[in-house]
């Protein structure tokens, strides 16, 4: 039998109030161990308070507490669960803990949320959408998980096994009856169940790659001649003083990296080294790490001050925005087209380069009103399931037999039942609910 489980599930340290979750068949019962009046909690309705004081087992009182009673199945994790809400003394929390931990055991990180899933209270995407919320860094990426927890993403999967198995049954109706002299099922019909298949599972596949910025964080660089102004305009998005800015060349040898959002969408900003030839060793071990940070961005800012600085980026320039630095200095300049001008000294052009930033990413502002694939566990399942229906189009085309066929579509069908957790693997669910904050 499963034992019972507790785990302090508010954070540590001192707070008005400290909550300690119990699940398990017995944890009405134990709780009542520790309480007066302990008929009260006993007799208690599901979804009702009660108030009383809370002892250890040798009958010494430790707290005045209020006990939420949820009952199996209306509860988190499907099962009894008992919260107490008690002081937000971290010693007090600590011996309520250990006297429940004489009849119970501590949870894991993610336990409860584990139990959740395996009494079918939420599908494995949902379970992971949990941690997601609680560590989503800005209000888009919190969006997006709540959007999962809610089990669009679920449904929507669903739909798409429920349709493979649709044409997976008619492969193998037809495995099975080629012996006998029945008319065959029709091919064109197979090519088009599995060409929508492959425009829906591709769709969701795209998004969702374009997503995973949501939840990652739009890595944005900031290149460009020493002394473009590159340390000022990093300071400027973060609205503090992080980077030294300094009048003479060179001084950012290093990069540095922030997190900010802008506009509810996580960005991650690199300040680099100045790209310049003939610099000093550490210097040019900066340039070297400033052109490695420039492939790896999803957008570049390439500032300069003077014209004569632009570089040919080449492959490079697909996804960088020309900024004309330090505005303020050059009133009657003529911008090349498509480029824009800003000032931190003025703050003239921030604004307008924030807009030209969310623009030229198209982060999906209304995607999110759909169900995403931010995950990469998910987006690789996702993968595997596009891979076998890509398969499975090839087969039909090169006359293979339905046995053939029927075999990626049920390759197609596990991946989609991988992000599900129809059956998942103890390493697997291991792997995902380790991540997770102790009381979740
Ligand atoms: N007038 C003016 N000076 C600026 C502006 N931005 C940066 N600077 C100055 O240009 C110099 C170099 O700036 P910094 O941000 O360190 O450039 P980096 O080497 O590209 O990081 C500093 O003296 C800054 O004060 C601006 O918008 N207007
Ligand atoms: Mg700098």
């Amino acid at each position: 039998m499963k034992h019972c489980i507790c785990a302090q599930i508010t954070p540590p340290g001192q707070a008005a109030i400290a909550v300690i979750r119990c699940s398990g068949k017995d944890s009405i019962a134990l709780v009542a161990r520790h309480f007066r009046p302990a008929r009260k909690l006993l007799n208690a309705a599901s979804h009702t308070l009660v108030w009383g004081t809370f002892y250890s087992l040798d009958g010494i009182p430790l707290d005045e507490v209020l006990l939420s009673v949820f009952k199996a199945p209306q509860s988190y994790t499907g099962e009894d669960v008992v919260e107490i809400s008690c002081h937000g003394n971290p010693d007090l929390c600590d011996r309520i803990l250990g006297s429940l931990l004489q009849n119970m055991k501590l949870a894991n990180p993610g336990e409860f949320t584990l139990r959740a899933y395996l009494n079918g209270k939420m599908d494995l995407s949902q379970a992971e959408a949990v941690n997601d919320l609680i560590t989503a860094a800005t209000s888009k990426a919190e969006a997006a998980a709540l959007m999962q927890i809610k089990g669009y993403l679920g449904r929507h999967l669903q739909s798409l096994l429920s349709q493979l198995s649709e044409a997976r049954l008619r492969c193998e109706l037809a495995i099975d009856f080629a012996d006998q002299d029945l008319p065959s099922i029709d091919g064109q019909d197979l090519v088009n169940r599995i060409n929508s298949l492959i425009s829906d599972a591709d769709a969701l596949y795209c998004e969702g790659q374009h997503s995973r910025k949501i939840r990652e964080g739009v890595r944005i660089c900031l290149a460009g001649a020493p002394n473009a102004g590159k340390s000022s305009l990093f300071n400027a998005f973060l609205k503090h003083n992080r980077a030294i800015v300094s009048p003479h060349p060179g001084t950012t040898r290093d990069y540095l990296e922030e997190s900010f959002s802008l506009s509810g969408f996580p960005i991650v900003l690199y300040d680099t080294a100045g790209l310049r030839e003939a610099a000093q060793e550490i210097e040019a071990e900066g340039i070297s790490r400033t052109r490695h940070l420039m492939l790896e961005a999803d957008l570049i800012l390439y500032l300069y001050e003077d014209e004569k600085d632009l570089v040919d980026l080449q492959e490079l320039s697909s996804k960088c925005i020309y900024v004309s630095s330090k505005a303020d200095l050059k009133p009657e300049q003529i911008l090349p087209e498509g480029h824009l001008a800003c000032s931190v000294k003025t703050e003239h052009g921030l604004d307008a380069l924030s807009e030209a930033i969310l623009n030229r990413l198209k982060l999906p502002q209304e995607v999110l009103y759909r169900p995403l694939v931010t995950n990469a566990r998910h987006l690789a399942a996702l993968k595997r399931c596009l891979d076998a229906l890509f398969s499975a189009r090839q087969a039909i085309e090169n006359g293979a037999g339905y046995e053939f066929i029927a075999f990626d579509l049920k390759a197609a069908s596990s991946a989609l039942e991988d992000i599900l957790g129809v059956i998942s693997s103890d390493d697997l669910l291991n792997q995902i609910f380790s991540g997770f904050c102790i009381g979740k």
